[in-house]
């Protein structure tokens, strides 16, 4: 699943959304885009639930 996450803005970022995702499924794979402003998601994990928890650490996607 991909999602636009406008304040990632630096490697931090990356690290947290990363954190994010990996509590809620340890297996995930994420890979970001900094330039575009994307991040790509391979999870079992419901779209609707990473959205949620990815906006509660501080990085709502669209
Ligand atoms: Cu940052």
């Amino acid at each position: 699943m991909n999602f636009d996450i406008p304040a990632m803005s630096c490697g931090h970022c990356v690290g947290v959304i990363t954190e994010t995702v990996k509590q809620l499924d340890p297996h995930a794979s994420v890979s970001a885009d900094l330039a575009a402003k994307t991040v790509s998601i391979q999870t079992a994990e419901e779209r609707q639930v990473i959205a949620q928890a990815l906006t509660e650490a501080g990085y709502p996607t669209h």
